[in-house]
């Protein structure tokens, strides 16, 4: 298993770098050098994998280096795809720096244009400290491991040439209209030639379709091609029936396939209209949890077994969402929600981060480079419906609304075909709520206030819909509270017991789901997640204890209350989708199109 759920190539050989690694951590008192390795203390670190896990290591807030070695059979071009480094990385090959960088939650590549034949050494220095450099990875309420967090691949190129991303953006200006309806897409490639000119073609095969770039000279760098295709008859992609096709990218050079590119793409549009968000042109419903990736036993390296058991139990409570919060996500993970119909509120990196941590020197860089990589990485998931930024940063501040307002329009430049959105709990106070498509709103109103949800919620509307708010779609992107597992006490129903949290539950799901003013609704939260000690004096056992499961996936008492209402939901909103759509009663997962 690699950085997906399926072959993303078949004529680049790509070779998985997971399994054990040598650890060089330093020892007590000493600085680390990548290149001069001894006296530090050794351990094995299984990769994907997080440091914590290590005996010795489970507070370990350094530098590290981690060391892979690996034989070549004969020179070529090759990359280096590394899908998580948590969360600064300087990446060494035999000794040279040959990349870096910054942030766990987004994959980056190092290209090595002159790969030898023979065996090599692959270092990588990585550091999770809070330091001076870090505007994003800071002291939170999640935790910020160390290691090598998501899958490594060495990939053989071929040739001198590689697809890098080919971005498929669906369209269709009457998307309700089932056999009738006209779907088309945008499609743009980017190539890469580490070599000198070379004449090249490409063409890139959908649904039957096939969009052929005619023979070109691609010279050294990136060569971006643009052209649209169209489609006679597809079925769209909708969370009841989530129809995936395969897109198949082929880079030709002298009548020969020089790479390839596989992914996955689905039909579908998602726009809003008033305060409506609309999934292929019908009003829609999101609900479903906030997910941290984050378990006892891996940390937030989660193996795609932990993966998939996410998805399992989401999909045994009902859930048609999920946001990412509060980071972009690991793309099995979203290659998951696009097969099953799970829409994602996917998320930049960042929480909770005031007006002097967003003045911090690195902040836009990071925060320019987050959005970036998650939107370059993850355009073509259909399951992704909405991209959004900063959690609860200082959206109230006029200094604040300039980076919400420079992010929206990173976000925009790089792909219109998708709303966007962020979390606020600012409420009354809030300045960017013209900024957004889509408002979230955070609310503990029986957590960490205690007042009756309904009572609440009515006053909080009145106070949203003074502001632009008021003309746009609301999601209740957060609310519930901490439940302890195993702490039961059915008479009294103190809070941190799983009594009262299955209480607030049920109080805030039977408000915010079938609210006419709402288009979402996110419990905070799916798991239990490890935070940092600094926040530990409200976070009993250093945990964030608002998941429906603790952090082995135990299910806690809210566990059923909030499949009731899930399973509800889906019955109430699939019927009526069924109806509209004349979807199959039960949705299949449909067998790839014959490729043409
Ligand atoms: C905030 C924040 C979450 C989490 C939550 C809580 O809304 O967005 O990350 O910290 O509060 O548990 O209080």
């Amino acid at each position: 298993m690699s950085g997906r759920v399926f072959i993303e190539h078949q004529v680049r050989t790509v070779e998985s770098l997971e399994g054990l690694w040598d650890l060089f951590v330093p020892a007590k008192g000493s600085t680390l050098n990548p290149l001069r390795l001894a006296g530090a203390r050794h351990f094995l670190l299984p990769v994907p994998g997080v440091w914590e896990t290590l005996i010795g290591l489970e507070n370990y807030r350094g530098q590290a280096v981690a060391r892979r070695r690996f034989s070549t059979p004969s020179s070529s071009y090759a990359r280096l795809v590394f899908r998580g480094v948590s969360h600064t990385a300087r990446v060494y090959l035999d000794g040279c720096l040959v990349g870096q960088h910054h942030n766990a939650f987004t994959p980056f590549a190092v290209d090595l244009p002159a790969l030898k034949a023979g065996s090599h050494e692959l270092l990588v220095h990585i550091s999770n400290e809070h330091g001076a450099l870090s505007a994003l990875h800071v002291p939170n309420d999640y935790y910020n491991y160390g290691g090598l967090n998501r899958p490594v691949e060495l990939q053989y190129l071929r040739g001198s040439s590689y697809i890098r991303f080919v971005h498929f953006t669906p369209e269709c200006p009457n998307p309700a209209a089932g056999r009738e309806a006209r779907w088309s897409a945008g499609v743009q490639a980017e190539i890469v030639n580490l070599g000198p000119a070379v004449r090249t073609a490409l063409d890139v095969k959908v649904a039957g379709a096939t969009l052929a770039f005619p023979q070109r000279t691609l010279r050294p760098g990136v060569t971006v091609l643009s052209g649209r295709m169209a489609f006679a008859r597809v079925t769209p992609w909708d969370w009841l029936n989530p129809r995936l096709y395969s897109l198949t990218a082929h880079l030709m050079q002298d009548g020969a396939i020089a790479d390839d590119l596989i992914d996955r793409v689905g039909f579908r549009t998602v726009k809003t209209a008033g305060r409506k968000i609309l999934l292929n042109g019908r009003p829609t419903f999101l609900f479903g949890f906030n997910r941290h990736e984050d378990t006892a036993l891996h940390g937030c390296a989660q193996t795609f077994d932990v993966i998939h058991h996410d998805i399992a139990l989401m999909r045994d409570l009902g859930v048609n969402a999920v946001r990412t919060s509060h980071y972009p996500n690991d793309q099995r993970f979203l290659d998951l929600c696009d097969e099953h119909g799970i829409m994602v509120w996917e998320e930049s990196h960042a929480r909770g981060l005031d007006d002097a941590r967003m003045a911090h020197p690195c902040f836009r860089d990071q925060c320019r480079q987050c959005i970036a990589e998650m939107i370059g990485w993850h355009h073509n998931h259909p399951s992704i419906v909405l991209w959004g930024i900063l959690n609860e940063c200082a959206s109230h501040t006029p200094a604040g609304r300039k980076h919400y307002a420079e992010q929206f329009r990173q976000i925009r430049s790089l792909d219109r075909s998708r709303p966007t959105t962020f979390a606020s709990f600012r409420h009354g106070k809030d300045l960017c709520q013209d900024l957004p498509d889509v408002c979230g709103w955070n609310w503990y109103h029986n957590w960490y206030a205690q007042i009756p949800v309904a009572d609440a919620n009515r006053d909080a509307l009145r106070v949203l819909d003074a502001t632009p708010a008021g003309r746009k779609p609301i999601i209740a992107s957060e609310f519930g509270g901490e439940g302890l597992y195993g702490f039961r006490d059915p008479n009294r129903r103190a809070k941190w017991s799983e009594d009262r949290q299955a209480d607030i539950l049920d109080e805030c799901l039977s408000v915010y789901l079938d609210h006419p003013r709402f288009s979402g609704a996110f419990i905070w939260q799916f798991g239990d997640v490890r935070v940092d000690e600094s926040i530990a004096t409200t976070r009993a056992r250093c945990m964030n204890n608002k998941g429906v499961v603790d952090e082995y996936r135990r299910p806690k008492l809210g566990y059923e209350i909030v499949k009731r209402y899930f399973h509800a939901m889906r019955r109430q909103l699939g019927g009526t989708l069924r109806q509209q759509t004349r979807i199959p009663a039960r949705a299949t997962r449909v067998a790839e199109p014959p490729e043409t």
